[in-house]
């Protein structure tokens, strides 16, 4: 594992595990977390030899939101000049499937850096929301647009008025969540779920993750025929001849990444 500030970056195979490890803070987003986590998943996301990404907390918070002590006094003048947040930007361009295992508290840009993720796995006592009204200003990475497509106007509307949370089984029954696990297991639960995507064919995830996401961006229309296109382009792949003959010759596919 590499330690950068803030972080703790370690991989198991094919998989890339990236710890937010600041618990006295709990795991409160500063700068130094912010280059940290962009640095250690683009480095995984260039490297071939890893497939999928987990992004998880240390101790009893996944984040509880950007590091409100380093902003509390900044001026407007600043927070424009340093474009504030604008750095997370990188992290939507991972194509690498990247997993938030949410352990604790995901609270503002905790909840935010989760929804940039491509899914999101709960424990039992995850809590969810975007409490920024409650600090005199709104959410700042994204929460009004992300939440809003997870959940519905409604409810992110709620949520994001009250700055009440919201409960792992209320986020799951919302869409925020894919599952929800004990907490005890998530770690296990999901590195187990990471190195089972990770087997599968590289450039088909990568794929995937890209048309997903282009289904928030696009017109129905111009999503189907990209994701046609796509498809045919799989076409031009060794994993996909690979993953179609294995199939019909009822074995266990032996995917080579190209
Ligand atoms: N920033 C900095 N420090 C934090 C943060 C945070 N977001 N959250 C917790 N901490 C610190 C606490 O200050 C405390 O430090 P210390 O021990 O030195 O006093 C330590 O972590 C432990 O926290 P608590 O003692 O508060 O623990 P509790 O169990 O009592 O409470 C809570 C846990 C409910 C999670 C509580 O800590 C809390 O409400 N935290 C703040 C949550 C929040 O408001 N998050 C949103 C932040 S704003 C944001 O993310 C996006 C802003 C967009 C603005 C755009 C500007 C351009």
């Amino acid at each position: 594992g590499a330690a950068f500030a803030g972080i703790v970056a370690g991989r198991r195979d094919r998989v890339g595990l990236i710890i937010l490890d600041r618990p006295q803070a709990l795991n409160a987003l500063n700068r130094q977390a912010m280059d940290a986590v962009v640095a250690a998943a683009t480095l995984f996301d260039l490297d071939e030899t890893i497939g999928a990404i987990v992004l998880t907390g240390a101790g009893r918070a996944f984040a509880a939101g950007a590091d409100i002590k380093e902003m509390a006094e900044l001026s407007y003048a600043e927070a424009t000049a340093r474009d504030l947040f604008a750095g997370w930007d990188a992290l939507t361009r991972i194509r690498t499937p990247l997993i938030a295992a949410v352990n604790g508290f995901a609270l503002g840009g905790g909840c935010e850096l989760a929804m940039m993720c491509d899914v999101i796995i709960a424990a039992d006592t995850a809590k969810f929301g975007q409490p920024e009204i409650n600090l005199g200003v709104v959410p700042g990475m994204g929460g009004t647009q992300r939440l809003t497509r997870a959940v519905g106007k409604a409810k992110a509307m709620e949520l994001i008025l009250t700055g009440r949370m919201m409960d792992a089984r209320e986020a799951e029954s919302a869409g925020l969540v894919a599952r929800v696990v004990a907490a005890a297991e998530l770690l296990d639960d999901v590195l187990t779920m990471a190195a089972g995507i990770a087997a599968k064919s590289l450039p088909a995830l990568q794929a995937a993750t890209e048309l997903v996401d282009a289904a928030f961006d696009s017109t129905l229309t111009e999503g189907v025929a990209r994701e046609r296109r796509v498809f045919h382009a799989g076409f031009a792949l060794d994993d996909q001849k690979e993953g179609m003959r294995a199939f019909i010759e009822k074995r266990e596919p032996r995917f080579t990444h190209r």
